[in-house]
């Protein structure tokens, strides 16, 4: 097997963060060197003392915490905080012991600079909350967007309604300012807006399953996902979860599970439509000078599956994994990836964004009802 992918998680543990970061912490192909802290669905204060807690669970306490920035980039904007959705703790309202390990003593934004200083190219940064620290990187360091391998983020809806309000998605939302000089710094960066993780989705029956396991995680988890689901529930009208961070989580892990478009993207950073992620297809070729201009491209996903059968062997990251070809759909067959301990359902029909070639996938997506992945590992 390839040398593990060094990853560092920017992250505002959160319950989907929580599951992210164990579903990382299973998966061989990435190792991950480090996490960095950022306020979001908690301040940052609590954030840090999470991501240790969560440590600590898994039992690699060896892994190193950096405590990220307390404030936006413009240093000027009230924070959101979605503690309404993750519970005032974060983690569910369990109130956990606080955790015994401590953070280092770098920033978050010293650490990531440091991390892509020492490994050229092979660094990727899988950010989970708001941009704040990846942009402060920038700043601290105009190469860094060179030197970075990539920048994976959740973030954005791209052709489909925000989850703050129509316009924006919860961590551009968080810092929209940041989130402009990240799409915009000519650094490798794929974004997963919820225009793909709305189509991940935990259901009720999934957690029943993940109940009856006696694995470390699982029964974590268990315990911290009620709170989500209520949230869930009351805000959707749904009998399950989406899986925002770990759907981003395994773009890094393996990013053909995932269908991708290229064009830029600015942040809108004011007004009704602040935190709206703008994508420029480049299918027009504009007269005039815009403010998308000569800006680097980033990748987008577009649709989570994948178009094409193979299984990667057991012991790989979340077990084995089987993708079953999109032609299964067309017979009315429900194509199912065997992936970890989670089964995810995807609902095919949310609204995915149609773009360009891959609109042909999309309509193939849209003849299915349920798609399967079922995250194994974690219930080890
Ligand atoms: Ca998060």
């Amino acid at each position: 097997m390839a040398e593990p992918k060094k990853i560092i998680i920017d992250t505002d543990p959160g319950i989907d963060d929580a599951m992210a970061i164990f579903l990382a912490l299973r998966s061989p192909e990435v190792e991950v060197i480090g996490l960095t802290t950022i306020y979001g669905n908690v301040y940052t204060t609590l954030a840090t003392r999470n991501a240790l807690h969560l440590l600590e669970i898994a039992g690699r306490t060896d892994i190193p915490v950096a405590e990220g920035s307390h404030v936006t980039i413009t240093k000027g904007t009230k924070l959101r905080i979605a503690d309404f959705v993750h519970g005032a703790d974060g983690l569910g309202n369990q109130n956990f012991p606080p955790p015994k390990a401590k953070p280092i003593a770098e920033s978050a934004a010293a650490f990531i600079v440091q991390q892509a200083n020492l490994y050229p190219g092979k660094v990727t940064v899988v950010a989970l909350g708001p941009l704040t620290n990846i942009a402060l990187a920038i700043e601290l360091d105009p190469a860094f967007p060179k030197k970075i391998g990539q920048i994976v983020l959740l973030g954005g809806a791209f052709a489909v309604n925000g989850n703050v309000n129509p316009a924006a998605e919860a961590n551009i939302f968080g810092d929209p300012d940041a989130a402009d000089v990240v799409f915009t710094s000519g650094a490798d960066v794929l974004a997963v807006g919820i225009n793909v993780t709305h189509q991940v989705v935990l259901t009720d029956a999934d957690r029943d399953k993940l109940a009856q396991s006696d694995g470390k995680f699982a029964r974590y988890l268990c315990k911290i996902l009620e709170v989500y689901f209520s949230y869930h529930h009351d805000a959707y009208s749904t009998r399950g979860v989406y899986l925002h961070d770990p759907t981003a989580l395994l773009a890094a892990v393996n990013p053909s599970l995932m269908t991708y478009t290229e064009g830029v993207v600015r942040v809108q950073t004011n007004g009704i439509t602040r935190g709206l992620t703008l994508f420029y297809n480049k299918q027009k070729r504009f007269g005039e000078v815009t403010e998308w201009s000569n800006k680097p491209t980033v990748k987008v996903a577009v649709t989570v599956g994948c178009s094409h059968r193979c299984e990667i062997g057991h012991g790989a990251a979340y077990g084995l994994i089987k993708y079953y070809d999109w032609s299964s759909l067309m017979n009315g067959e429900i194509p199912l990836m065997v992936v970890s301990c989670f089964t995810i359902h995807m609902n095919q029909q949310s609204r995915v964004a149609a773009v360009g070639e891959i609109a042909s996938v999309q309509f193939l997506l849209q003849k299915s009802t349920t798609l399967r992945l079922t995250l194994e590992q974690l219930t080890c």
